[in-house]
Order: structure tokens, then C-alpha cells, then sequence
């Protein structure tokens, strides 16, 4: 399907964002030895025109030269990225700002951006030899992975808080054939469980800690920037800070390899339950203080130790962007704005990018003159359960019955 794919020589390497040691692209650390994450840097910025790039398909590949997976390896794609960028109408009157957009990563071929991270850390994976892949997952890691891991002929286990995964995701991933494990805990517990199994088994990691989870992810600034340009602000849902981090990369190469002149600011939103990254934002800490029991409607990012929260604090900053909380309540009245002004349908942690830009304007952090592309990363189908808490205008009636509400609403 990707054979078109044009195939670049890199000059890259993975290095530790702590200690800077480098690593060649083919080392399967995925996190540094002295405990840093691990990034993966060119040397030198390809040479790109926009014009070239514009003659392939608008997919997550075509940006290929900007993604140093070695020219050899075999791509496992499902065709993701090329996700629409949608132009709100009636939403852009409520905010009053003077653009907004909404980059619809449900439409991913699993339903969320985690694809966009996974076909190029699945690539990697069955080119360094990997059978076995695991991830600890609030829901949609774990429904990509398995996806991408089936199409590759690897082996997938899933490590999952129990009770606490939304329904649409358990349902993919026991479709691809991933083993399940959920535990009594969190999703910090799970992940501390897969880095334990990742010491002593010979397993493949894709949590976002993983660098070329990154450099998938960083494709969905690529994509904004060449339909509509860098916009003033691009609102991320926060969990374990991989996304917005990923983006932020994209962003600065972009500008790096010259196709871009301008930076966004960043807005990272997490869940009040689930806010280490927000508090630590307000109260200027340098290093967040933990949230032992996340809570939140928005399962996705119940998260209370993000694993990438040093690049995602530094990104932000750099961007001179803002972290901020929202409530359960306030991510619900969002998910119902989306749904009823626009016609989109997004999960509950996605939400939270609209919640985040109603507030940043009710502070007047966003001015009225400034474009926004919102994130929204998962599909309103991950999580059926959450329509108890939307008002339903649902009737059971007789056919005279029918005729009767008819009737009614029509108005005459
Ligand atoms: C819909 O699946 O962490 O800040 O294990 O599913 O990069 O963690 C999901 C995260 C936002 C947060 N929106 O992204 C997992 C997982 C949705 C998500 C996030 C997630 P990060």
C-alpha cells in the first residue's frame, strides 16, 4: 500500500533529553540508562518543499522524510493521518475567537491519534526483530497497538486498570487478538508493571515513552500546518504529556527545515482529577507533585504520573503557551457543544481541548483575533457508557403516539 513511499537516507540518532548520550536509530532502549527519555534528533533537517510533499497522498507517510525510520524497514501502515481539519461554524460564535479548527483524530483507522504513533513504532518494532509488544493503556494504546501488532504478526499484551477502560476500546482490543491483564490500580501501576516485565523479558515497549511513538505523533502538526498554516494556538488533551510533547517537535522542525516561520502556542488540558501537570503549571514547579488516586469521567487521561512530563512542561514553556484543568462537568457540557454545534463526535478526554479554549477565553488568555485548532483526539465510539450523563430525548410510544410527538415538534 506504501510502496510509493519514497524511502530517504537519515541522519538521525536517538539521545537522552537528561544526559545527552546518543544511541544509534537501531538500539531498542527505549528509555536512557541514567533513567532520561530518550528522542529521537536529525542531524541535519532534510531538505523539503512543501510542494513535494504536496504531490502524495495526504497521510501520515507522506511526510516520510521527516520520519527517520530506517529506509529499509517494512512500514506497517493502516492508511492513518490525513485526519480532517474541521472549520467550526457554530461554535467559533460562542468562543468568539476568530477561528477555530477541530483536528479529528477519531477518524484514525483505531479511532484515535494512537495511531499515528503506532504505525511508526510497530514498524520499528518488527524491524528490530520484536515478537512480543506490550504497553500498560488507559484504553486506545492498547486498541492501537494490538491493531498495528496483529497487522505486523507480533504478539500483543495489554496491561489495563480494571474497570476503568472504556468499553468501544476493550472491544478492539479483544478483536486483534491482544492478551489482557488488567490489574487492581491505576494506569501509573500498570505502567510500573510493564517496566518491571521490561526488565527481565524480552519484550517491545510502545507506551509513549517510547521515542518513534513520537515521532508518529509529531505528523499531526505537519498536517495542520500544511492545510491552513501554524495557527496562534493548538489546545492538546494532556495525560501523559506524549501528545502535546510530539506536536511541539513537529511544530519546531517545520520551522527548522524552513517550511514554516512561526511557532504556536501550546494549551495543555488535563482533568481537575487528574491535574499533576496543571498544578504544577500554576504554582511554577519545575518538577510536578504526583496524584495518587486519579479520578475522572474522562478515563483516557486518568493519569496521576506522567511519564513524559519533563518534555511536556518544557514545550509548553518554550511555546509560551498555558497548562490548565478543567472539571468532569465542565468536559461533558464540551463533549455535548462538539457533538450538537458541530456534528463531531469525541470521546470524553478529547473534550477537554474545547473546555480548555472556554476558559482560556472566559481568563483572556486567547485573544478574540487569534486562530485555534483544537485536538481532538478519540471518537465519540470508544465510550457508550458516558450517554447516561448527556440528556436524551428518547420516547417510547405507540404509532398514534409517534404521530402525536411529531406533531408536537413540527409545530403545528
Ligand atoms: C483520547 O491509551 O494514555 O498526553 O494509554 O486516549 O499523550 O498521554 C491515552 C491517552 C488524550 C492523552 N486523549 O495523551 C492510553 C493513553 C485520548 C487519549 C490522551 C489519551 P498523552
Amino acid at each position: 500500500m506504501h510502496g510509493d513511499v519514497y524511502a530517504p537516507n537519515i541522519e538521525a540518532v536517538i539521545k537522552c533529553i537528561k544526559c545527552s548520550s546518543e544511541f544509534n536509530l537501531m538500539d531498542k532502549r527505549i528509555v536512557c540508562s541514567c533513567g532520561g527519555l530518550l528522542q529521537v534528533e536529525f542531524k541535519k533537517i532534510p531538505e523539503l518543499t512543501w510542494s513535494v510533499l504536496r504531490g502524495r497522498a495526504f497521510k501520515l507517510w507522506r511526510y516520510r522524510e521527516l520520519i527517520p525510520v530506517p529506509s529499509e524497514a517494512q512500514i506497517i501502515s493502516l492508511g492513518e493521518g490525513g485526519t480532517p481539519l474541521i472549520k467550526s461554524v457554530r461554535l467559533k460564535d460562542l468562543v468568539h475567537v476568530k477561528e477555530v479548527y477541530i483536528k479529528f483524530e477519531g477518524a484514525n483507522p483505531t479511532g484515535s491519534f494512537k495511531d499515528r504513533g503506532m504505525t511508526v513504532a510497530v514498524s520499528m518494532a518488527k524491524y528490530l526483530g520484536a515478537r512480543v509488544v506490550v504497553c500498560a493503556s488507559t484504553g486506545n494504546t492498547a486498541a492501537s497497538m494490538s491493531a498495528y501488532a496483529a497487522r505486523a504478526g507480533m504478539k500483543s499484551i495489554v496491561i489495563l486498570p480494571k474497570g476503568k477502560v472504556a468499553k468501544g476500546k476493550l472491544v478492539q482490543a479483544v478483536l486483534h487478538g491482544a492478551i489482557l491483564a488488567f490489574i487492581d490500580g491505576s494506569f501509573d501501576d500498570a505502567l510500573r508493571a510493564v517496566t518491571q516485565v521490561a526488565e527481565r523479558y524480552p519484550v517491545y515497549v510502545l507506551n509513549s515513552l517510547n521515542p518513534w511513538r513520537i515521532e508518529g505523533q509529531k505528523t499531526l502538526a505537519f498536517e495542520v500546518a500544511d492545510e491552513v498554516g501554524v495557527p496562534d494556538w493548538i489546545v492538546v488533551p494532556v495525560g501523559n504529556g506524549g501528545n502535546i510533547s510530539a506536536i511541539w517537535k513537529g511544530f519546531k522542525e517545520l520551522k527548522e527545515a524552513g517550511l514554516t516561520s512561526k511557532l504556536p502556542k501550546l494549551a495543555g488540558v488535563q482533568a481537575s482529577g487528574a491535574a499533576p501537570l496543571a498544578r504544577a503549571f500554576r504554582k511554577g514547579l519545575n518538577v510536578p507533585e504526583f496524584v495518587n488516586n486519579p479520578e475522572t469521567i474522562a478515563t483516557a487521561i486518568r493519569i496521576g504520573r506522567p511519564v513524559n512530563w519533563p518534555r511536556a512542561l518544557k514545550a509548553i514553556r518554550e511555546s509560551g503557551g498555558v497548562l490548565m484543568d478543567v472539571t468532569d462537568e465542565e468536559i461533558l457540557k464540551a463533549q455535548e457543544a462538539l457533538a450538537r454545534f458541530e456534528g463531531l463526535g469525541v470521546e470524553p478526554a478529547s473534550a477537554t481541548s474545547l473546555a480548555g479554549l472556554i476558559k482560556l477565553k472566559e481568563e483572556e488568555l486567547v485573544d478574540r483575533d487569534e486562530s485555534v485548532v483544537l485536538v481532538a483526539t478519540g471518537h465519540a465510539l470508544k465510550d457508550p457508557d458516558v450517554i447516561k450523563y448527556h440528556s436524551a430525548d428518547i420516547h417510547y410510544l405507540s404509532s398514534e403516539g409517534v404521530l402525536a410527538l411529531v406533531r408536537e415538534v413540527v409545530g403545528t
